[in-house]
């Protein structure tokens, strides 16, 4: 038994501790990337004092002015923008949390215990903050987002997480949260990515998980089974998940871990038939259930891991491969990568392959930080290392919209937004980028940094369109050369997929059957890319965009992608007039993009039947009051589910969609205006609403600067059309 070093997981607190003193946070923030530091003494506190923006993400009184309240619309948006500009950071970006999914803290705490890499003390207490308050209040468990039900991936990673940080099996929370997760059938139950993690701790036995082969990585490019042609998000976590697996690494057993193997189960752990689990997953977990093909794909690999003869030089082979392919992603990314997920389970490979003192495991520890984000509630883990290029693409434009782009007491605000476009813009495709099976990205726009270096479709187009709006007002700096617009064009052009459309990260590589492999039960449509309304729409706008200031270009190749962009979306809309949205909540949200598609061509509801039923339906959907609301059950059920308070967020969004398809009825648009000013507060800023993304179907996120940009663009919108009117007393 190894020695118990891990120092945290012997506290066994039966107390809730002292939290730390949030007037002690600071956020550091250096070209997109966002670290949050604790100063210890009141000298330091002096010589760093607290921002607006710390403040104001940290929960605590900010003191921002009240302002006239607004009458009009355009007054309204402004009010909203004197507000938000004081969160503008000194790099450019409007920063935020991005937390929402569950299962993150999990992965990162069983690593720094599993290489025994304390928590920094103020982290360690903020973490215990944030899941106590994030247990569902009615059975004290987790689910796999914040709004979610209680299930046993939730519930027991983060029974656990909070065991490593310090919380005894005493403390009233973990007493409740056992209880759930007993009912839930104990953590046996766990889906495969909590197997994975409770089996690497070593309190799961690797019999009970399913065979995660990495030798796929050796398979011929050609083939379906080469991740190289699945989603990008997917092979990245398979990828360290194949290593950890084929090498049955598991932390070495302690006083502590023995006592969750009792702590988990409702059998004693030794009598559990691990073989039996395998395919055992709580129905509160459960999403997409195995195909037949999957049962009879692990059936088969079980026992192939049984042989003892089984090929063991193609397993070295491929263990090769996959630390080779981990490298280049640590290093292509400055050991971010592409998300929290793959971000722990390299770091865990790289402590095995390469040891604790190596240059790599020092800088994952390091870039750990990057995904750490500090909140009233505590410290959460993010989905991203942010989403900065994302946020900073939208509401510049969206004070475009509500002409106070050019409002000379702006302009700094402009010139720092603009200031950040330029660094993020990717400047490089990755070295050997096909040996990586990478798209490519020089020209390109990220989701958050540039660091982190992944070209996505619509953060490219969102990110062009941006950059060309703020280079258009008048007297500002041309930090991106005419050049450098053309390289994104390069990107986008090279992106479209055989049905029209545009996906996420790359084309569509994979035959859409792989989903029948899909291992996860917890998330649907994420073995290949899928096109998208929303990507799609961004890249055809965005393109247009790029048209308005260089029309020569690659004309021909640009008018043929933006009329095949445009089938696509008369193609995926439902026989109900609806689109599906796939990255935020839900149908508003794609109905935005479609008929900003649509009326990109002129086509709108007086003249085209799709514009005519996307609106009809869109209509259909208003609350009393005058607003929008969705929940996430719309993105769940592919059936709109109405949100019992409406929302500002969905409510700009149909607000736009109605407005770009020139609705001929003012009447539901200007309620819906009416609402989203209403629900302005006095100092300008909007209030927290339900969570507004989602991922994978069936998991939240949260998106919490789309209630300033989407409010502020929604009413300039409306401005535009109908003027900017006195709508409140
Ligand atoms: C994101 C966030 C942004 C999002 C949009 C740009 C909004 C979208 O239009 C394209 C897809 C993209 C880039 C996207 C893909 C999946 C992500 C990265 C996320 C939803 C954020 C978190 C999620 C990631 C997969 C979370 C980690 C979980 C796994 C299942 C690996």
């Amino acid at each position: 038994m190894q020695s118990e070093t891990f120092a945290s997981a012997n506290l066994n607190l039966s107390e809730t501790p002292t939290f730390t003193d949030l007037s002690r946070w600071r956020l550091r923030v250096e070209e997109g990337a966002q670290t949050w530091h604790y100063l210890e003494t009141d000298e330091e506190c002096r010589a760093w004092p607290q921002t607006f923006w710390d403040k104001y993400h940290l929960g605590l009184p900010t003191n921002a002015p009240e302002l006239p309240r607004g009458k009009t619309p355009l007054q309204v948006a402004r009010n909203g923008f004197e507000f938000y500009r004081q969160l503008q950071t000194e790099d450019g970006h409007w920063g935020g949390e991005y937390g929402g999914p569950m299962f993150l803290i999990p992965g990162l705490v069983i690593v720094h215990y599993i290489t025994d890499t304390p928590v920094p003390e103020p982290f360690r207490l903020e973490l215990i903050r944030y899941l106590l308050n994030r247990a569902n209040p009615e059975d004290g468990g987790w689910g796999l987002h914040i709004e979610g039900i209680s299930t046993v991936f939730g519930t027991a990673c983060n029974y656990v997480a909070l065991r490593i940080l310090g919380l005894g099996p005493d403390h009233p929370a973990m007493v409740k949260a056992r209880n759930t997760l007993h009912q839930l059938g104990g953590a046996a139950a766990a889906p495969a990515w909590g197997k994975f993690y409770l089996s690497a701790l070593g309190v799961y036995d690797w019999k009970g998980v399913n065979p995660i082969p990495p030798e796929l990585w050796c398979s011929p490019k050609f083939t379906p089974f080469n991740p190289g042609n699945w989603w990008v998000h997917t092979r990245m976590v398979y990828l360290p998940m194949g290593y950890i697996y084929a090498l049955r690494k598991t932390a070495p057993l302690t006083e502590f871990t023995l006592s969750l193997r009792e702590e988990l189960y409702t059998e004693p752990y030794d009598q559990i038939n691990w073989n039996k689990q395998r395919n055992n997953v709580s129905e509160a977990d459960l999403y997409t259930p195995h195909s037949k093909l999957m049962d009879f794909a692990n059936e088969a690999l079980t026992y192939y891991e049984m042989l003892p003869s089984k090929l063991n030089w193609l397993r070295s082979y491929a263990i090769k491969e996959t630390v080779e392919q981990i490298r280049m992603e640590d290093e292509n990314t400055f050991f971010l990568d592409i998300g929290p997920v793959n971000k722990v389970m390299n770091w865990l490979v790289v402590f095995y392959h390469y040891g604790k003192d190596s240059r790599e495991f020092r800088e994952h520890v390091k870039r750990n930080l990057d995904f750490m984000w500090m909140g009233p509630e505590g410290m959460m883990m993010n989905g991203t290392n942010g989403s900065q290029l994302w946020d900073c693409s939208f509401i510049v434009q969206a004070l475009a919209e509500a002409q106070l782009a050019d409002v000379e007491v702006y302009r700094k605000h402009m010139i720092k937004a603009l200031e950040f476009m330029d660094v993020t813009q990717i400047k490089r495709n990755v070295p050997d980028y096909q040996r990586c099976y990478r798209q490519v990205s020089k020209g390109a726009w990220p989701f958050s940094t540039r660091d982190q270096g992944y070209t996505v479709s619509d953060c490219t187009a969102e990110g062009l369109k941006g950059t060309v709006t703020l280079q258009k007002i008048p007297g500002m700096p041309q930090l991106v050369s005419s050049e450098r617009l053309q390289d994104a064009v390069d990107v986008l052009l090279t992106m479209q997929n055989k049905d029209n459309g545009f996906a996420s990260y790359e084309t569509i590589r994979g035959p859409h059957w792989l989903e029948l492999l899909n291992p996860a039960e917890v998330f649907a449509k994420i073995m290949t890319e899928y096109s998208y309304p929303e990507c799609t729409t961004a890249v055809l706008t965005g393109l247009s965009s790029f048209r308005s200031v260089d029309p020569k270009y690659r004309k021909e190749e640009i008018d043929e992608t933006a009329q095949r962009c445009l089938q696509y979306i008369k193609n995926v809309q439902g026989e109900d007039g609806s689109w599906y949205g796939a990255w935020a909540i839900c149908y508003t949200y794609a109905a935005m993009f479609a008929l900003q598609s649509l009326a990109s061509i002129g086509e709108h509801y007086e003249n085209s039947e799709h514009a005519r039923k996307g609106c009809d339906f869109i209509v259909s959907m208003q609350q009393e009051d005058g607003g929008w609301g969705e929940t996430y059950k719309s993105c769940e059920t592919h059936t709109y589910c109405q949100n019992p308070k409406s929302q500002v967020v969905n409510t700009a969004w149909a607000v736009m969609a109605l407005l770009e398809a020139k609705y001929p009825d003012e009447e539901p648009i200007r309620r819906g205006v009416e609402l989203i000013m209403k629900r302005q507060q006095a100092n300008g800023e909007w209030l927290q609403e339900s969570i507004e993304g989602v991922f994978n179907k069936n998991c939240m996120i949260s998106y919490p600067n789309y209630k300033f940009a989407f409010s502020i663009w929604a009413l300039g919108k409306y401005a535009k059309s109908y003027g900017d009117k006195t709508l409140l007393p």
